[in-house]
């Protein structure tokens, strides 16, 4: 703040200059310091304010540092919790994810369970149809019941004449072997003599026997095939005083069988006739004979249809 002191005059003596330089330089001395008085009464109040502001501007400066340092504390606040909320997103994400594979696995079961359903709902409509169809049905199965029954009396039908045509078959071959076919019974006339016993002996190797007779029917058939010649029937004694029996053992009726005897017989002429043989072509046409006189014979086997 001191003022450069001034250079000095040219062209004096440095005797006559010193009083007044001294002056000079008091006067000037004095100028400056007033200046600087008024200068430090004018710029003081200004500096204190211009310092006052500085103190101002310097808290308010830190007032911002504090600031800045609480957003940065909160900023590292913030960074923690941004991690956390960076995990948590990554687990959401992982959720979502998760849900994403469930609502696909659902959409393929609801294809599937849609597929199903289709399938379902051809079924049913193919059911609908067969149940549209029963009656039809029901009248065909009626008439094939209806035809099933007309089969069966067939088949029964056919079973009957295959058994007649069985029979009748049996009877040719026996009728071609020389037999005669009565009511269930074939009959053979034989064409030679034989003692009684000699033509039972016959009639068993032919599986037959002496024939008995139990019915007017019978016994009319037999002596009209005799035609008045004798034959040996299956009647003898059991024993010279025994009673009369068929040797095919049917039971003897001695009472119903009197009508068949001629009138007079058995009279067991000699005590010798224990075996009967007809001898008249009537319904009264038996006779008792001695057993061991050859007479012609009849065999009678019974007709046992034989399995198809
Ligand atoms: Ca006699």
């Amino acid at each position: 703040l001191l003022p450069t002191e001034p250079p000095p005059k040219m062209g004096s003596s440095p005797v006559l200059r010193k009083p007044c330089t001294v002056r000079a330089a008091f006067v000037i001395l004095t100028l400056v310091l007033l200046a600087s008085v008024v200068l430090q009464a004018i710029l003081y109040p200004w500096f204190m304010g211009t310092l006052s502001d500085v103190k101002t501007n310097a808290q308010l400066l830190n007032g911002r540092v504090d600031n800045i340092s609480t957003l940065s504390s909160e900023v590292k606040r913030n960074r923690g919790g941004v991690k956390a909320a960076g995990i948590q997103v990554q687990m959401v994400n992982a959720s979502l994810d998760h849900v994403h594979s469930q609502i696909r696995r659902l959409e393929t079961g609801m294809k599937a369970v849609n597929a199903q359903i289709q399938m379902l709902t051809r079924s049913w409509e193919e059911v609908y149809s067969l149940n549209a169809q029963l009656p039809e049905l029901k009248r065909d199965l009626d008439k094939a019941s209806a035809l099933n029954v007309k089969v069966r009396g067939l088949q029964s039908s056919l079973e009957n004449i295959s058994k007649l045509l069985k029979q009748q078959n049996d009877t040719l071959q026996m009728v071609s072997q020389g037999w005669k076919y009565f009511k269930e019974n074939f009959y053979y006339f034989s064409h030679v003599q034989k003692t009684w016993y000699s033509a039972q002996q016959f009639c068993v190797s032919r599986n037959s026997q002496l024939t008995s007779v139990t019915s007017d029917s019978e016994q009319e058939f037999l002596y009209k095939t005799a035609g008045g010649l004798f034959y040996w029937i299956g009647l003898t004694k059991a024993g010279t005083d025994g009673d009369w029996y068929w040797v095919d053992e049917t039971p003897f009726n001695k009472v119903q069988s009197d009508r068949f005897w001629i009138p007079g017989e058995p009279n067991n002429l000699g005590n010798n006739e224990h075996c009967a043989n007809l001898k008249m072509s009537s319904l009264q046409s038996w006779n008792d004979a001695p057993c061991d006189h050859p007479f012609l014979f009849i065999c009678k086997r019974r007709y046992i249809p034989s399995e198809p």
